[in-house]
């Protein structure tokens, strides 16, 4: 099991840690391994009160799903450079109320928000 720190881009493995001398197809022998380490979601980047302003797009400091999914839309085009199926985004909307939308009315308040700041998300 190869513990993967660093969250963003490529993470040089020597071949020691990953497939050794002998290579695993199409892996050559002593190659170090580039494991391209995938972003989740973008709940799990840096919490600040600017990501909220950013995903609250009429500003009235409250997020609905369609906020959250139009920002993880654009976000993931930006990282990615094409968008994604419908169903990969809702998922992630759908984690990210169940974490942070308390009294489950279906928006996220900046109340909310800030409850988890110090979470590990
Ligand atoms: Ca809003
Ligand atoms: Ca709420």
């Amino acid at each position: 099991m190869i513990c993967v720190l660093e969250r963003n881009g490529k993470s040089p493995v020597p071949s020691s840690l990953a497939f050794g001398t002998k290579g695993k197809d199409p892996v050559p022998p002593n190659a170090t391994v580039i494991f391209e380490v995938e972003v989740y979601a973008v709940s799990r980047g840096p919490r600040s009160m600017e990501a909220f302003k950013n995903m609250d797009a009429n500003k009235d400091r409250s997020l609905t799903k369609e906020e959250v999914k139009e920002y993880l839309k654009l976000e993931y085009l930006r990282k990615e450079g094409k968008p994604r199926d419908d169903a990969f985004y809702q998922k992630i909307m759908d984690d990210i109320f169940y974490k942070n939308d308390q009294n489950k009315d279906g928006l996220i308040s900046s109340k909310e928000y800030n409850i988890y700041e110090h979470d590990e998300l």
